[in-house]
């Protein structure tokens, strides 16, 4: 996609009576990062992606309709992103969505799930603690009170214990780096870019101030951005946030995944 451009976003409807092609769900101007990481790694995988409008949760000011009813009728679920493809069923969850890419990617894009069965267990270890449930950004999304956390399973409680789980699994993955580049690779498993590389760049940018040349602003993200970079300044937060963290979702996002980001809605 080139510089000007402005992706479309084709209705929900459209991208369900679609019979071919891959079609997610997107918020525009928004990097929710479950979409934003799957769109990362079809990018990575060389998987050209239509984008489709993500209905948002509450209700229809005329109408007093639930807005996401449409989405339950057609994917059992309301989360953000689904992915089509072709007349294949709906995928919710990141796992499923994960192996589809991997099995539609493009020849020559690389393996994200590795071969190696030893690999596999600590690619999809690392992957868990960063999308899975009480991982990374479960906790990051209950750190506050509000309609989404409550989603999640918010409560005074959970929400006190999240900044330190937060920064355990942080401190997971330091290691994992630290020791890899003992080894000489600068990636999470073995000697190449998987999944759990992508994943976590992405995600990661939760608890990281992101410049604009990588996640640009907009009307939009602009609270969300605030936000996360808020969660890099907690002092337990920016204690275990090292270069090599840093340096590590810089370099993925900047070789693999398309940065600038591409979001769409109202750039400022
Ligand atoms: N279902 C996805 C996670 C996506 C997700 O949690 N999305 C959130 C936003 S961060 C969402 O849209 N939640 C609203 C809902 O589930 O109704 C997975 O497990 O891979």
């Amino acid at each position: 996609m080139t510089e000007n451009q402005t992706p479309n976003f084709i209705s929900l409807d459209d991208a369900a009576a679609m019979t071919e092609g891959t079609r997610i769900t997107f918020i525009p101007g928004l990097q929710a990062l479950y979409a934003e990481a799957l769109k990362n790694i079809c990018y990575a995988k060389g998987i050209p992606v239509i984008r489709a409008l993500h209905p948002q949760m509450g209700v229809d000011k005329v109408t007093g309709e639930d807005r996401q009813a449409r989405l339950y009728e057609l994917t059992s679920q309301t989360g953000l992103p689904t992915m089509f493809y072709n007349e294949e069923r709906p995928r919710n969850v990141w796992t499923e969505q994960l192996a589809l890419a991997e099995s539609i990617g493009s020849a020559g894009s690389p393996t994200l799930i590795p071969e190696n069965y030893k690999h596999r267990v600590d690619m999809f270890g690392l992957c868990a603690i960063t999308l899975a449930e009480d991982g990374l950004v479960w906790n990051m999304r209950i750190l506050n009170d509000g309609a989404l956390s409550r989603k999640y399973g918010y409560n005074e409680h959970a929400s006190a214990a999240a900044p330190e789980k937060i920064v355990e699994i942080i401190s997971v993955i330091d290691a994992c780096l630290d020791q890899q580049a003992q080894r000489g690779s600068q990636y999470l498993v073995g000697d190449a870019v998987s999944a759990a590389d992508i994943y976590w760049a992405t995600m990661s940018m939760c608890i990281t101030a992101t410049p604009p040349e990588v996640m640009p602003v907009t009307q939009q993200n602009q609270g969300m951005l605030k936000f996360f970079a808020s969660n890099s300044k907690r002092p337990e937060i920016a204690k275990v946030l090292s270069p090599r963290i840093l340096d590590h979702q810089r370099y993925i996002l900047t070789t693999y995944c398309e940065t600038p980001a591409v979001l769409g809605g109202d750039p400022l």
